[in-house]
Formats: structure tokens, sequence, C-alpha cells
């Protein structure tokens, strides 16, 4: 049986070296190493010899086993590379061909105008402040002298976690926050842009929306202060001969407070559709910070004074781009967004 073997794996590696291709090297496998391949069949056999020569025998299969599988693998090895070699040398790479090119995005025009508002404050001084999206009911209205019956509280106009945590309805609980982190300290200057939640829905109003809101603290600040700062902000943002228009107003959180318009900046006040005309656009909301909101977050009203502001992201956006719906900014329509 030793002899039958010797020349089983004779024929075989014989049968390897002429191998014309990879797929006669599979046969080949086959054939020989296979369930009914004949090196296999041999093995096979064990039981029919005597105990005493049944170990030289198991060497001697797996000697020939061991000898056919690496020159098999040998074999297929020289047939692949002589494969790659004969592609590569088919393959002509044109290295002066334009590429691919992949579609590019772009940032959402409500990112970029709030970076441009940022952008602004940043240039007068302000530091950016953030916070929770998910605010106490103490942040959000009781420390900006909201009392318990305004109508902003009530389920119908804000969404509501629990009778004490809700969606924040304005950035001003951020403020808030930042005055008592502070703790006293002057100057307190920060803007706080981001995302805002209300119960409105139609054409002009979603039921969340982006503001930039902010915040000076400081000795004799004064109502002159608010004035310029605006005043330099509508210039910046919609054009260098923009003039301001303050309007008295009322807000909880301050006093006084006045309602801020710019000169139309597509008629140059002189009256026109966008300006309905008037020749003015209002913009924003500011006043003079409410004594008994600085003094509920640690700062005394008389030795500071301060002044605060807000305004809608998305209206700005829509006033300098002249998009007419906001539910556009939402909706995610890529030729929409890819427009500006
Ligand atoms: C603190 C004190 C006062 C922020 C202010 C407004 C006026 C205002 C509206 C503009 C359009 C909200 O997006 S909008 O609907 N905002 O008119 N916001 S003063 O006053 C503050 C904020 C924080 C501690």
């Amino acid at each position: 049986m030793l002899e039958e073997l010797k020349q089983i794996e004779a024929e075989a590696l014989a049968a390897v070296a002429n191998a014309a291709d990879a797929e006669q090297l599979t046969e080949i496998k086959v054939a020989y190493l296979g369930k009914k391949g004949k090196i296999t069949a041999v093995s096979r056999q064990m039981g029919q010899v005597s105990p005493e020569e049944r170990p030289a025998l198991g060497a001697a299969v797996n000697q020939a086993k061991g000898a056919v599988e690496t020159a098999i693998s040998s074999r297929m090895a020289e047939f692949r590379s002589a494969q790659m070699a004969a592609a590569l040398a088919e393959e002509t790479i044109d290295i002066s061909l334009p590429g691919t090119s992949l579609p590019r995005g772009s940032r959402h025009i409500l990112s970029v105008v709030q970076e441009q508002m940022e952008d602004i404050f940043i240039g007068l001084g302000y530091s950016i402040a953030e916070g929770p999206q998910v605010e106490y009911d103490y942040y959000n209205f009781e420390a900006l002298n909201l009392p318990p019956e305004h109508p902003a509280r009530d389920m119908q106009d804000s969404f509501y976690f629990s009778e004490k945590m809700l969606l924040r309805t304005h950035t001003s609980p951020v403020q808030v926050r930042t005055m008592e982190r502070m703790a006293g300290q002057l100057p307190v200057k920060v803007i706080s842009p981001g995302v805002v939640y209300r119960r409105d829905d139609d054409a002009t109003h979603s039921p969340m929306f982006h503001q930039v809101e902010g915040l000076l603290i400081d000795k004799h600040v004064t109502f002159a202060d608010l004035s310029g700062t605006l005043l330099e902000f509508a210039r910046q943002m919609f054009g260098e001969d923009r003039e301001i228009r303050l309007r008295p107003s009322y807000f909880p959180f301050t006093e006084p407070s006045a309602e801020v318009d710019i000169s139309c900046f597509a008629c140059g006040g002189k009256g026109c559709r966008l300006c309905k005309g008037s020749g003015w656009i209002e913009i924003l909301g500011s006043g003079e910070v409410h004594p008994k909101v600085l003094a509920m977050s640690g700062y005394d009203p008389e030795q500071c004074s301060g002044f605060a502001f807000g305004m809608g992201i998305e209206r700005v956006a829509m006033l300098k781009y002249g998009i007419t719906d906001m539910r556009l900014l939402f909706d995610n329509d890529i030729r929409f967004l890819h427009s500006f």
C-alpha cells in the first residue's frame, strides 16, 4: 500500500506540474484530496492494515497530502500572479483625465445667517453662551419676571413635560444662567443663539425656530448704548446706510422696552412692497433689563444696569433672502437649500 501511495503522490505532483490553469488545478485537487480523491481513498483503507503497519501508513498519507497541497498552493500562486501581471499589462490609466466629482453639500441658510449674526456681536466684544433646550419653569419664566398668569405660560402656547419643565420658549434662560454663574461680576456681555419652541404654526410662525438674544450688564449702561449697539448691528447685517427707529413697547423682563425697526433696505425708506409702504421693517425687540430681573439673579440694580434684545433668525434670513414662507426653511427640499 505504501508503494501504491508513492505512485499516486508522484502522479499527483506530475499532474500539478503539468496543469495549464487554475481550473485544472482545482480539478486535480478534487481528484486527489477531495472526498472521493485517490489519496483520501488510501487513508480510508487504514482499517485493513495490521496495527503494526498502521502508524507508518498514517505518516505516509499525511506526508503525501502535505506534499500535494503545498505543490497545488504554490502553483496556484504562480497562476494568480501571472493573471495579475497580464491584467496590469492590459490596463492603462490616463492620469490627465478629469476625476469623478462628488456632489457637494452646502450649509443651511439658517446656520449661515446665525453665524453672520454671531460674528457681528463677537466683533463688538460679546461671548456666545449656550444652555439646555429642556428648561425649568424658573429659568424660562419666573426669573424673567413673567407672572404665573402670563399667557406664554399657558399649555396652549408652550410645550410642557411636567408642571416644572418645558421646551424653552426663548433663549433668555441662557442669560439668566450666565448671570447666576457670573455671581455679580461685571460686565456680563453675552449673546445666546439657539433653537426655541412655541405652539405656533403658519407661514410666518413655526413650532421650532431660532433666536439670537443679547445681554449687556455693567455700570452706567444706558438706552443710548442699546441704541448704538443695535444701529451697528443693523448696518453690518443689512447695509451701512441703514437707520433704526425705536418704538415704545412692553416686555415683562425689560423696562422701558422698545421694538426696533430698520430703514427698508429694498427701497431705502421711500416705501415699497417689502416694507408695506412704511419705509421701516420691524426686526427685533429690546429694552433695559428690569430691575427685578437683575436682582433675582444676583445683580444689584442700584449698582449696575443693563440692556437686552432678542430677534428671530428665521425672520432675519427671510428678510435678507426674500423668503416668503418660513416652512421652506424646515422642509429640507434640496433645491431650495442649494439656492443660496
Ligand atoms: C434677560 C433679560 C432680558 C431679551 C429680549 C426681546 C426683547 C424680544 C423677541 C424678538 C422676536 C422674541 O424671536 S422673537 O419672537 N424678543 O422682543 N427679547 S428683550 O430680554 C432679556 C433676556 C434675558 C436676563
